[in-house]
């Protein structure tokens, strides 16, 4: 098989760059491990900063999301019971869309179903090879059977645990990482969000988390020691310990029921770095992972494949590198301040196990200074709506 573009992956950054360079005229394959029952089957991101939202309408996979997804001018940060609304809309003119990362790839899939583009599933042993010469390949294994797929340009979407990144070899590329001591448990429930808005909750019981998926589908978080394991926490205890770190005016309006999914995910900050090695370009979670509290991870994928693309087109279509050229700087830039950002949230609403009072201090002092300062809210949310690309 041959194909311009070879994409290992096919999450939301290898999907959306599939659809965007297709609907160019650029050809690709996508090559994914798991079958597409399992991809979409996986509960993760819920917010779309604005550049997102413009960029699936510009894929052309915008129409669901404007239908059913909600866009949200705010969201609120609680200390204990002190609510503090940011409010987006009238501090940078712009919203998010609270929308599902599970319903943007099924949507992709549709898109890609309807332009008849090749995504082949269930792939084992992806191995790439010669990235550095005018003439990669990549070797894949399907139904027992080796196959090789020749190639102009590699885009390693294939997340954080894929074979992208480690194909680079370890003296070509920098890793930068931190380790947080906790994780975050997550369920998904059909029951009423307890508050309309998104609610990041610091309290003396650790951080929790209030977002949604529809009016009658919640998404909640806790934060858990990363030596908990999912069957440590029954749907009762969740909900007792949510209601504990929630403000009042939020817990009164909490609906318990049955959890429908309940994972646990650790949280990391994580950069590799250049995206680049020879035809080989890294896009999303395959070169940096940010802890979910600032709600990047998606978006910084979004904004990967947003300068990728257009690097891709331009290589192929008019023989013009300066974009693949400048692809890894330019992402880098966008991907260290949603970085800072991410850790910046984190450290502001979780309780570090060991911390002493100082750190305690710090976050309720940030908070109340947020509270109290039109600057400081409109820094946040400029961030969180999302920087420009
Ligand atoms: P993905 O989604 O991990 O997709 C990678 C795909 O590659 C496949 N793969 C391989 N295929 C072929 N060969 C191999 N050797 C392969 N190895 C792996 C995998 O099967 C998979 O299908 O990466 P991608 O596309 O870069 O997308 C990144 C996002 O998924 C991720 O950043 C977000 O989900 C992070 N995230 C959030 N991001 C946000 O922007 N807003 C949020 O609100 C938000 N909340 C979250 C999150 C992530 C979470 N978890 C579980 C990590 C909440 C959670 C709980
Ligand atoms: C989610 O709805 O899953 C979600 C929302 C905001 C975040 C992280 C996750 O910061």
């Amino acid at each position: 098989m041959k194909t311009q573009v070879a994409i290992i992956g096919g999450g939301p950054s290898g999907l959306l760059l599939s659809q965007l360079l297709n609907r160019a005229g650029v050809e690709t394959v996508v090559l994914e491990r798991s079958s597409r029952e399992h991809v979409l089957e996986r509960i993760r991101a819920g917010v779309l900063e604005w550049g997102t939202v413009e960029m699936l309408r510009e894929a052309g996979v915008g129409d669901r999301m404007d239908a059913e997804g909600m866009p949200h001018e705010g969201c609120v940060l609680s200390d204990d019971d002190m609510m503090v609304r940011i409010n987006f809309k009238e501090l940078t003119g712009r919203s998010v869309m609270v929308y599902g990362q599970t319903e943007v790839t099924a949507d992709l899939y549709k898109a890609q179903d309807a332009m008849g583009t090749t995504i082949v599933h269930s792939v084992e042993d992806v191995v790439i090879h010669d990235a550095t010469t005018d003439a990669p390949y990549v070797e894949y294994t399907l139904d027992g059977t080796r196959h090789r797929l020749d190639c102009s340009y590699v885009a390693g979407c294939d997340g954080f645990h894929g074979v992208s990144r480690k194909t680079i070899p370890e003296q070509k590329r920098r890793e930068f990482e931190r380790v947080y001591p906790f994780g975050w448990l997550g369920i998904l429930s059909r029951t009423p969000p307890a508050h309309h808005e998104i609610v990041y909750a610091n309290s003396s019981n650790g951080f929790a988390l209030v977002s949604m998926r529809n009016a009658q589908l919640s998404r909640y978080y806790v934060q858990v020691p990363l030596t908990d394991k999912v069957e440590d926490w029954s749907d009762d205890r969740f909900w007792e310990r949510l209601k504990s770190c929630l403000p009042t005016e939020v817990a009164q309006s909490m609906v318990t029921g049955p959890s429908i999914e309940k994972s646990i995910a650790p949280l990391r900050s994580y950069v590799n770095e250049p995206l680049r090695w020879g035809r080989l370009f890294l896009v999303g979670d395959a070169t940096h992972i940010v802890p979910p509290t600032g709600a990047k991870g998606l978006n910084l994928a979004v904004s990967d494949v947003y300068y990728l693309h257009h690097a891709l087109i331009d290589a192929v279509k008019k023989s013009d590198e300066t974009g693949i050229d400048a692809y890894s700087d330019r992402a880098l830039a966008r991907i260290w301040k949603a970085m800072r950002f991410s850790w910046q949230m984190t450290t502001m609403l979780h309780r570090f196990d060991g911390e002493d009072s100082f750190a305690e201090q710090m976050r309720k002092a940030t908070l109340l200074h947020l509270s109290q300062s039109e600057t400081a809210r409109r820094d946040l949310a400029e961030n969180y709506i999302g920087l420009p690309f």
